[in-house]
């Protein structure tokens, strides 16, 4: 498998300064039925500017191309990835099995189970590999988790959460005062 023509980057964000040639985030899924459920992810490195590339590695369907999206990710200048999966979710941990950077995992909820399948098949990994756990069919919260882990080294991402927090604490500060009049 070519390793560097394999995985489009997504278009760049307007004004973000980066080339979409380097990503920093990769998303991907075990499918595109996922797509709904990780988007927001996508969404959210979006709105902090960060280069990322948007895929789909299968675990089960594509395996190859699961280990040489692992052991690439690194090397490629990628620095975390958020992995989404339904059913049975091996997608997050045996990327994080062949990659030392950071995993973030987004349980994705099937027809079945209700979508507790895939939390516990993403979140039960064994000592010594982690992958770090959102709640089933929380994109949004695994783009945020990647803005931070990318903030300890790019302060303009810390002002950045800081700002998006506060906005946030201000729109439901805004419903409190809606209530109480
Ligand atoms: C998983 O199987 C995918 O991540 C998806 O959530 C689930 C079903 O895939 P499709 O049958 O919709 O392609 O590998």
């Amino acid at each position: 498998l070519a390793e560097t023509d394999l995985y489009a980057p997504a278009p760049p964000a307007p004004g973000s300064g980066f080339s979409s040639a380097h990503p920093l985030v990769g998303v991907i899924m075990g499918s595109d039925s996922d797509l709904p459920v990780m988007l927001p992810a996508a969404r959210m490195l979006d709105h902090f500017a960060i280069p990322y590339e948007l895929t789909i590695v299968s675990a089960h369907r594509t395996p190859d191309r699961l280990v040489a999206y692992a052991r690439s990710a690194a090397a490629r200048g990628l620095r975390t990835i958020i992995a989404g999966a339904g059913g049975a979710a091996h997608l997050p941990g045996m990327v994080a099995a062949m990659t030392a950077l950071p995993v973030i995992g987004v349980p994705v909820k099937g027809s079945t189970l209700d979508g507790v399948d895939s939390l516990h098949s993403i979140v039960q990994m064994p000592r010594g590999i982690p992958v770090a756990t959102v709640a089933i069919n929380n994109g949004m919260n695994a783009g945020l988790l990647a803005v931070r882990i990318l903030a300890a080294g790019m302060p303009r991402l810390v002002d950045a959460m800081d700002a998006y927090m506060k906005n946030m604490e201000g729109e439901v500060l805004s419903k409190v005062g809606k209530l109480e009049e």
